[in-house]
Formats: structure tokens, sequence, C-alpha cells
């Protein structure tokens, strides 16, 4: 039996989480999210990248937006608006249950691990979904138009800010759950889905205790690029590591994960990096990394299972 842990924030993970869970035994895969995008709207606790691999993993995910419940409708946002609230974070119909069920559960204090399986169990998921932490971290952007927050960023402001840091508030005060530590000590493959390193991994990465655990472990340990032909699959992952200073390729994601990943997967359209990546010190496999089909999910997934056969 095979022992994979996947680390994940949105839509990328999500894709590859769910070409794993097709292979994967639920007590196979453990995917662990970040929870630094999580934020408070109208009184509800919003767990974005949990949701997102939550409700991939279900089947409900709306593929069309890339967050939230298919066959969402707004009418209590519209509501709110009129009601004079700015109301920009749009939270759907159906997707409000999943807060408020999630606010109560968490009012009543349990942890954001309980509430997660929770969740997971009544839409059915059965593979593990973890948050990495159940202490509050909040990826913060200091950006030319000033310090705002990851929502703010990303949705209010359409991630147009030049970025000039990126802080995980709260990060030195967390610590990784049980069940994150236990599945991470039992792995015996680790992969980095090809989610933005600086705000989906870099969160995970940040929680202490994380880099050192992953860095004591000796199996493969395989990131796959987000970055295809200088341009990110999704979201401002290309924009962010030009604004960083940065090679806007899979090279300049690689050079994130050097000392963390011993193996680094590229798509065929990057090939010609292929001996640039493998001088930081890992093996280099050249697949077709975009995901657009299910079955497009599941052969990834059988790539890296078989590359680490
Ligand atoms: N993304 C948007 O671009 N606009 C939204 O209004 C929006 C609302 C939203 C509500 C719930 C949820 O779980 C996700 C939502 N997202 C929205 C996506 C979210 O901002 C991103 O998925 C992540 O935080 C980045 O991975």
């Amino acid at each position: 039996m095979k022992s994979v842990v996947a680390l994940a924030g949105g839509v990328g993970g999500a894709k590859l989480a769910l070409g794993f869970s097709y292979i994967l035994g639920s007590d196979e895969l453990t995917i662990v999210v970040n929870t630094a995008d999580d934020d408070r709207f109208y009184g509800l606790h919003v767990s974005p990248d949990l949701d997102t691999v939550m409700y991939t993993l279900a089947g409900v995910s709306n593929s069309e937006m890339g967050w939230g419940l298919v066959s969402e409708s707004f009418r209590t946002l519209e509501r709110l608006k009129e009601y004079g609230v700015d109301a920009w974070f749009n939270l759907g119909d159906l997707d409000l249950a999943t807060h408020l069920y999630r606010t109560k559960m968490l009012d009543e204090g349990k942890t954001l691990s309980e509430v997660c399986q929770q969740l997971a169990k009544s839409l059915g998921v059965e593979h593990k979904i973890l948050p990495v932490t159940d202490s509050s971290i909040k990826t913060v952007l200091e950006t030319q138009d000033g310090v705002m927050s990851f929502q703010e960023y990303f949705v209010k402001n359409q991630c147009e800010p030049v970025v000039k840091s990126i802080d995980f508030e709260g990060s030195s005060n967390c610590t990784v759950t049980p069940e994150v530590r236990q599945a991470v000590m039992n792995m015996d493959l680790l992969v980095f889905c090809p989610s933005n390193p600086f705000v989906s991994l870099a969160p995970i990465l940040s929680v202490p205790g994380f880099k050192q655990l992953i860095e004591s472990f000796s199996g493969r340990s395989i990131g796959v690029s987000p970055i295809v032909g200088g341009e990110a699959i999704k979201g401002p992952a290309a924009k962010m590591l030009k604004e960083l200073g940065h090679d806007v390729s899979s090279l300049g994601v690689a050079r994130q994960y050097v000392g963390l990943c011993n193996t680094f997967i590229i798509d065929e359209k990057d090939v010609a990096l292929k001996e640039e990546i493998e001088s930081l010190g890992m093996d280099v496999f050249v697949t077709q990394t975009i995901m657009e089909t299910d079955q497009d999910k599941k052969q990834l997934a059988q790539y890296i299972l078989e590359i680490s056969a």
C-alpha cells in the first residue's frame, strides 16, 4: 500500500488530488490544504482552498467559476447588496450553507480539522482532506497599492496590485495538526501539486516544523510546475514570479523548491528547461501536465505514481 501526501492550494491542487483519488484508496491518499486564504465574510468563516478541494472530490464543484458549487445562485448576496452591504466577495446561496455550518461548528469549539472532516463526510468524500493547521494563519500582501489580505488582493482587486512581499500572519504561532504530522511521518511519496508556490504552498511550508518534517523525508518528493510555457495555468503565479524578481518559468518555480523536492515535473512545452532544472539537483520528468479532462487528471496522477514506484 502506498501512502501519498499531496500539498494543495485551490484549483490546480484540487485537480491533481482528484486524479489521485481515482487511483488510490482512502487510506492511501492525504491532501494537506492551505488555509491562509481563509477569511470571515458576512460573519462567516470561509475556507476557499479546503472547499475547492472538497467540492472537487465530491463532484459538486463549479468548474466554470473555479470555486464554489455547481448550479449556484446568488440571491442572498443580491439582497445583502440591496441592504447596502459592500458585498464584493461572492458567496453563493448553496455555498452559504457550508460556511454557516462551518462557522456554527467552530463557534461550538470544534477544530477546523474536525469541521472539515464532518463536511467532507456529509458530501461523501472518503479521502482525507486536512487543513495544514487548526490555528489562524493569514496571507497578507504588501503591494504598490498598500497592504491587503489575500482575498482583497485576489477578488476585490483582481490580482492587479503589484506585489512587493508576502507575509503569513500568525504562522510563527501555528502548529501542524497531529493528523498532518502523522500523515507526513508515514508517507512514502510527497507531491507538491501544481499550485501557486507563493500563496498556496508557501503558507503550508511556513507552519513551524513542517519544512523540517519534509527535509528529513528520504523518499520521492515531487513538485509539479504550475507554470507552462511561461504562463500560469490559472491565477497570478506568473505575475507574482515576475514581480518578486524570479524567472517566469518552471525553472523559476523549481528554484522555490530546492532542498524540498528531489524531483520536478515539467510540461512537454518546457522540455528546453530540463537540464537547467536538473542542475538544481532535481530529477526532472517531462510529460503533459495540463489537466482539462478527468482523464488528464488521472493520467498525470498515474504518471507520478509510476515514476515514484
Ligand atoms: N474567487 C473570485 O474570483 N471571486 C469571488 O467572489 C470568490 C468567492 C469565493 C467564495 C467562496 C470560495 O470558497 C471561494 C471563492 N473564490 C472567489 C475563490 C477564492 O478566492 C480562491 O479560490 C482562492 O482563495 C485562491 O485559491
